[in-house]
Formats: C-alpha cells, sequence, structure tokens
C-alpha cells in the first residue's frame, strides 16, 4: 500500500510512521510513506505556499500552483512504484464521513495521495482540478488536514495482511461486524468489588461465544440504536438472542 502526503508539516507524520502497529508495518515495507512538502515546489525565493484571498477576509488560502506540482510528483512517485490506481484524497469537514465500509473500499487502491489543508483552505481550483475524493473524518474542525490523513492510513493499514499478528484482531472488532465490542477482562480476578464474569473462566468455549456475542448486542442496542437497526443476524445469533430474553 503507497500512500503520498502532501503537507507543509511532514515531521507530524513521525507519529504516525515511528510508533505502534502503523511504524511496525512500514518497517516491514507492507506499506510505504512518502512526505511531500508543497513548500519545495514554490519558486519565489520566500518559499511563499500561502496568499490573501480575493475578495478580502481575515484568513490566509493556500495557492494552486505549489500544491499542482506537488500532486503531480506524488502522481509520477506511484507510478515509478507501480501503484497506478491512487486517487487523490482531500480531508475536509465538508467531505463524507469515514466509517469502516468506507476504509474496506478505500483499501482496494494500490494506494492514496492524501492532501492536507492548513490555513483558511485551498484555491477552489485546484480542488477542482485535482481532487478525485473528499473525506471526513468526523463532524469538528482542526487546525489542518493531517491528522484526519495519520487517521484515515491508520484504519487501512490495520486492516493489511500480516499486519494485525495472527490473532485476527482486525477482523474480529467493533464495527467489522457490525456490532460494537464486548467486553475484556485480565488479571487480576478481582479489582475493588468486581469480579471476572464466571463464564470467561469456565473454559467452555461455546457458552463464552454465546456470552460475548449477547454483551455485543446489548451495548450495541443501548449505544448506537443505529447500527442496530441495520444489523442482521445470522441462525446461530438469532438462537443466542431468543435464549437470551
Ligand atoms: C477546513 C477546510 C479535516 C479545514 C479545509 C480537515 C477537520 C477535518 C481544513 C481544511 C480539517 C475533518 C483543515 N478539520 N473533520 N482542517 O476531517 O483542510
Amino acid at each position: 500500500m503507497f500512500f503520498a502526503v502532501i503537507t507543509i508539516l511532514p515531521e507530524m507524520f513521525t507519529a504516525l510512521t515511528e510508533f505502534g502497529i502503523t511504524g511496525r508495518a512500514i518497517a516491514n515495507h507492507q506499506a510505504d510513506v512518502l512526505l511531500i512538502n508543497p513548500r519545495d515546489f514554490t519558486s519565489d525565493n520566500y518559499r511563499r505556499i500561502d496568499e490573501r484571498p480575493f475578495g478580502g477576509g481575515a484568513g490566509m488560502v493556500m495557492m494552486a500552483e505549489p500544491l499542482a506540482k506537488a500532486i503531480d510528483y506524488a502522481k509520477s512517485q506511484a507510478l515509478a512504484r507501480g501503484k497506478s490506481n491512487c486517487p487523490v484524497v482531500y480531508l475536509s469537514p465538508q467531505g463524507k464521513t469515514l466509517a469502516e465500509p468506507m476504509v474496506l473500499d478505500l483499501c482496494e487502491h494500490d494506494g492514496l495521495i492524501l492532501l492536507c489543508g492548513r490555513y483558511d483552505g485551498i484555491d477552489e481550483r485546484l480542488l477542482q482540478q485535482y481532487v478525485d475524493r473528499e473525506i471526513s473524518i468526523g463532524d469538528y474542525v482542526l487546525s489542518g488536514g493531517e491528522l484526519p490523513a495519520m487517521v484515515v492510513m491508520d484504519s487501512m493499514i490495520r486492516r493489511l495482511p500480516h499486519v494485525m499478528g495472527d490473532n485476527a484482531s482486525a477482523v474480529q472488532d467493533s464495527f467489522v461486524d457490525g456490532l460494537l465490542d464486548y467486553p475484556q477482562y485480565t488479571k487480576p480476578l478481582k479489582f475493588g468489588e468486581q469480579a471476572v464474569p464466571e463464564v470467561l473462566l469456565s473454559g467452555h468455549h461455546a457458552n463464552i461465544a454465546k456470552w460475548r456475542f449477547v454483551e455485543q448486542a446489548k451495548r450495541t442496542q443501548a449505544r448506537r440504536p443505529d447500527l442496530w437497526q441495520a444489523f442482521s443476524p445470522d441462525k446461530q445469533q438469532q438462537k443466542w438472542l431468543k435464549d437470551s430474553l
């Protein structure tokens, strides 16, 4: 999986590239992250990437030209790596909201070219000529598209084969089967007044699977009625639900 990130703050991406599961996946060459600073594609002595908006107003707008050159460079690098199917994604609050089905769809590509905005946005003409998809990570405004770009990459990298180890937890976890996760417990057996649920100590795998599913169902009904509405239980799960009433 190839990611080219267009950003004036490439140092921020060490959080993704040097730590944890994503850091290891990149070290193992399962994911490749190329950071491209549009300042390197300016031609003036000040390396300007922003200007005042036509029509007036307080803030600054990112200029089209350095971003266009940076995206062209990203596309040439994708091709040089044999990654021909890499759409240009703009992270913005106006985009379609990221959710697990969209992550699976994004993973069908060879990679992404992620465009991170700063200041008060980007010249509209650059967006119209270069951007294939606009994605939001939620209904709030951040000071730049860098954190959203890292969220998108993390959500994709953890779905790559072999990245999560063989406990299959990436395939198991929240949303992937359309339900929230079941509660987890570990040592000690008693924490304050609370004991670990008896069934988890029983070693009875069928009972444990049933208990976990019923916990997932209860949580999802209580916290995310929208997800519960859309969930269709299989035969086994229908039986477990009937038994639990
Ligand atoms: C406004 C317009 C994405 C703000 C363009 C980017 C939140 C998200 C920015 C921009 C962002 C999001 C930068 N804030 N909800 N800030 O995904 O690039």
